[in-house]
């Protein structure tokens, strides 16, 4: 056998790398593997950013990104702004499985899910209902409007486009935002080896809180969110989506492990493009090498959390690395 099989996945979601590891062991299947740690988090509300009945949006309902990529085909499936199912894993592997596409969004998501035998239910609870209740009470703060003037018929949005002092709404907004979110995500990102030496990364969010309807961020995007290939390793991202899809951190890492660099090194190089640009940033990319070395990187928090487990356990790990 290839022998370094392992489930290593973002924050402390140590019930989902339990999930992902029994299935590796009684599959050897890295896709199915990935499908069972994410699809743990949705129905366990992984810290409710994860799932059904998280992070609703400014129009109060959940909607669910996820991606599994295959380091083995080097195909990849995934759904954004999914609506009313909750099993965005599974529906993603429905897509990488059963449609020449790669990602599939919104409504037309829904009815994919549903034509391949998923159940339409609401992702809404009296939890995420009251978070949004809350939101709305609180003036709506923070929201992700820039270059816009509160309408002041509307409690909370829509917005009216400014046609003054845009400059200050833009600064203002940005500044505003990036202190907002630093709390306000825990996608789960993993990365599967089986035993086969096949490599599998994916994610599962329900994105992040009060966005605008329709905002999609970096979870579901192949680069972003998440890459594998075989021939090198893979890696996984967690944090502000809106400003790491830019940068593909995901790709990054795995090619800098492709020029050589160790998963920690590629992970910091990643992070570090991300921090040139937006020094406030906050996330973390965990990387790993074909060979079963790991490693992961961090800004904009004290020190970021990942769960691991292989052969040399006798039970999951979490590990943690300073920012
Ligand atoms: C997003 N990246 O939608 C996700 C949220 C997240 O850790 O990762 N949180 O922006």
């Amino acid at each position: 056998c290839y022998c370094n099989q392992l489930v290593i996945n973002t924050w402390g979601f140590t019930g989902a790398t339990e999930a992902a590891w029994n299935t590796l062991i009684k599959t050897n299947d890295a896709i199915d593997t990935l499908e069972a740690g994410c699809s743990y988090c949705e129905s366990h509300q992984c810290d409710f950013t994860v799932g059904y009945g998280g992070s609703p949006d400014e129009s109060g309902e959940t909607t669910l990104d996820a991606l599994i990529f295959d380091g083995r085909t080097m195909n990849a499936g995934a759904v954004a702004a999914l609506r009313r199912i909750k099993n965005a894993a599974s529906v993603a592997k429905h897509v990488l499985r059963h449609t020449k596409h790669t990602l599939l969004a919104g409504d037309q998501a829904t009815a994919f899910a549903i034509a391949m035998g998923f159940t339409e239910e609401t992702l809404s609870t009296n939890a995420s209902t009251e978070v949004w209740e809350t939101w709305k009470q609180n003036n709506c703060q923070p929201n992700y409007w820039i270059n816009v003037e509160p309408d002041p018929t509307a409690s909370c949005g829509p917005y009216t486009p400014l046609t003054q002092n845009s400059i200050y709404y833009t600064e203002h907004h940005e500044s505003e935002r990036i202190k907002n979110v630093e709390f306000n995500h825990d996608t789960i990102g993993m990365i599967v080896i089986d035993n086969d030496g096949n490599i599998a990364a994916g994610t599962s969010t329900n994105g992040l809180k009060h966005k605008i309807p329709g905002r999609v961020g970096d979870s579901p995007a192949p680069g972003a969110g998440a890459y594998a290939d075989n021939a090198v390793g893979a890696a996984c991202a967690t944090g502000d989506g809106d400003v790491m899809m830019r940068f593909l951190p995901s790709f990054l890492a795995v090619e800098k492990m492709r020029d050589g660099l160790s998963p920690s090194a590629a992970a910091t190089v990643a992070i570090t493009r991300i921090i040139e640009s937006y020094p406030q940033f906050s996330g973390a990319v965990v990387a790993v090498s074909a060979s079963g070395e790991f490693g992961a990187a961090c800004n904009g928090m004290e020190e970021f959390p990942y769960s691991f487990k292989n052969d040399d356990l006798d039970e999951v790990i979490v590990f943690t690395v300073k920012c």
